[in-house]
C-alpha cells in the first residue's frame, strides 16, 4: 500500500468516526397530535353498519340522526412510529386537536401528563434505554397508542 492511498484510507476511517459521533446524540424533534379522522354517510347510501367494533373509547360510532346520516372516527397520535436512536436527544412535542382530554404516557420513560385540546405539550429526554416504548392515552384505547423505537447503539471498539 502506497502512503498516498494509506492518507486515503486514514481520512475515510476518520470520517466513519466523525460520522458515528454525530450520529450517536442527535438531537430529534417530533409533533404527535391527538387528531380524530372521521367518515360519515346517510343511511339511504350505506347502511348503518352492524359488525362488532373493538371496545373502548378510540372508536366512535354515531346512530343515523335525524336526516340518516352516521359517522364513525378514531382517535390517533398523528405519528404511530417514532424511531430513534439510543442515546440521541428526544423532543416529543404534542399537539391537542380534537378530544377534550388525553392523560397520556410514556412507557419505559416515566412521562405523563395530560394533553387538552388548544394546547401543547412538550417532553424532552435522552434515549437511553433501548426497546419499544408504548405511547398511550388512556381514554382512548385501544387506538390512541404509538410507539417510541429506540434501536441499540452501535458497539464501538
Ligand atoms: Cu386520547
Amino acid at each position: 500500500m502506497s502512503l498516498k492511498d494509506l492518507l486515503i484510507v486514514s481520512a475515510a476511517v476518520a470520517i466513519g468516526f466523525a460520522t458515528t459521533a454525530a450520529a450517536a446524540n442527535s438531537k430529534r424533534t417530533f409533533t404527535l397530535a391527538a387528531i380524530e379522522p372521521k367518515g360519515g354517510v346517510t343511511v339511504d347510501n350505506e347502511p348503518f353498519p352492524t359488525a362488532a367494533l373493538p371496545e373502548g373509547s378510540g372508536i366512535v360510532l354515531k346512530q343515523p340522526n335525524a336526516e340518516g346520516r352516521w359517522e364513525v372516527s378514531t382517535y390517533l397520535w398523528s405519528a404511530q412510529q417514532i424511531t430513534v436512536n439510543q442515546g440521541d436527544d428526544v423532543t416529543l412535542q404534542f399537539v391537542g386537536i380534537n378530544g377534550a382530554s388525553h392523560p397520556t404516557t410514556i412507557e419505559g420513560y416515566d412521562q405523563s401528563f395530560t394533553l387538552k385540546r388548544g394546547e401543547a405539550h412538550s417532553v424532552s429526554f435522552r434515549a437511553h434505554k433501548a426497546g419499544m416504548f408504548k405511547i398511550i392515552c388512556a381514554t382512548h384505547g385501544p387506538t390512541m397508542v404509538s410507539e417510541l423505537v429506540v434501536t441499540p447503539a452501535a458497539a464501538t471498539e
